[in-house]
């Protein structure tokens, strides 16, 4: 990866190298931790954060369900990411924010350990790769089926979650793969390692519901409500492993995939074999949504203004974003 200049720790903007933990903090041992990937694009205003309200939400909604006290407030960690990207000097960026139980205390209970709020960005390309977006992916259905609700909560985009995803991932790519899709624990088309998963049948958009165990993909909700304004049919329903191999079109869709068609599963042809027609319209107006070229989504964007950049440099030493950080919570 290209490191980038500053990473915000704690409040403070610091130096990329610098961003360190120890090696004791408690969510390198236990996966004590929530996270977002969320994208900046280039637009004519300048670089603008896609639906940057709704993955700081989805955060604290993730620390909260994993009972750790956040010590800032939704508008800071807004506020401290179009800072961060615009003291990077950044027009196109990924970015992840994490909340993690940091050092101090080993054991599970981690109601003593504190919590450390970091954001980083770096530029990162197309996850499946630009052949990937323009020609499709190769997936498999996993022998692992996702997490489901009765042991973890599907809902939160937590740290330790993701081994589910890893071993969902090493066991489609070491099968000459790009990407895996998994089933819920009741057998039903859930989504991929990091990624919703769609399926077009009679015209039709149908995805995987809340039940399903899917994570409740911001891409996912702009992709319905950007499919309805185009008149498309959109239902949430149970899909059967087969209905794959049997749909007109397959594609995913997350913050980091964008939206990729998926061209073979289990090495069936889907449709043609080649990416489909609704899927095709769809990755344009997602792009033009993402880009602000669509009046319509604009306030889905949120402009890292260049005066932004000038008004945050002038205070030279990192300081928060907003008021003055409170200190860091854990023993509470
Ligand atoms: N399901 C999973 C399991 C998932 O990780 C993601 C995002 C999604 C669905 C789509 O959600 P959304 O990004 O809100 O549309 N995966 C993130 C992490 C990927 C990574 O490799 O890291 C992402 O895309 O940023």
């Amino acid at each position: 990866m290209e490191p980038t200049e500053l990473i915000w720790m704690n409040g403070d903007f610091v130096a990329w190298e610098d961003a360190k933990v120890h090696v004791l903090s408690h969510g390198l041992h236990y996966g004590t931790g929530v996270f977002e990937g969320v994208r900046c694009y280039e637009t004519d205003r300048g670089p603008a954060i896609f639906r940057n309200a709704d993955h700081v939400e989805r955060l604290l909604r993730s620390a909260e369900l994993y009972y750790m006290p956040v010590p800032y407030s939704a508008e800071q960690l807004r506020a401290a990411t179009v800072e961060l990207i615009a003291r990077n000097g950044l027009a196109s960026c990924y970015i992840r924010p994490l909340i993690y139980r940091g050092y101090g205390q080993m054991g599970l209970n981690p109601l003593e350990a504190p919590v450390d709020v970091v954001i980083a960005c770096w530029e990162w390309a197309s996850y499946l790769g630009e052949a990937g977006k323009r020609d499709g992916v190769r997936a498999k259905v996993s022998s692992w089926r996702r997490i489901s609700a009765a042991s973890m909560i599907p809902h939160a985009k937590a740290s330790g979650q993701y081994l589910n995803s890893v071993l969902a991932k090493i066991e489609s790519v070491k099968a000459g793969y790009e990407e895996a899709i998994l089933l819920d624990d009741g057998g039903n088309v859930c989504e991929g390692t990091g990624e919703n998963v769609y399926v077009v049948r009679d015209g039709e958009i149908v995805t995987p519901g809340h039940q399903n165990s899917i994570l409740d993909g911001i891409t996912r909700r702009s992709i319905i409500q950007i499919a309805s304004d185009l008149g498309y049919g959109v239902c949430e329903r149970d899909i059967a492993r087969s209905e794959l191999y049997l749909a007109e079109e397959v594609f995913l869709s997350g913050t980091a995939a964008e939206i990729v068609p998926v061209r073979e599963i289990d090495d069936h042809p889907v449709g043609s074999g080649k990416p489909g027609e609704i899927t095709r319209v769809l990755q344009s107006a997602f792009d033009d949504a993402a880009h602000g070229r669509s009046e319509r989504y604009r306030e889905w964007l949120d402009d890292v203004r260049p005066a932004e950049v000038e008004g945050s440099v002038a205070g030279a030493e990192g300081t928060a974003a907003e008021p003055a950080a409170p200190p860091r919570a854990g023993t509470a």
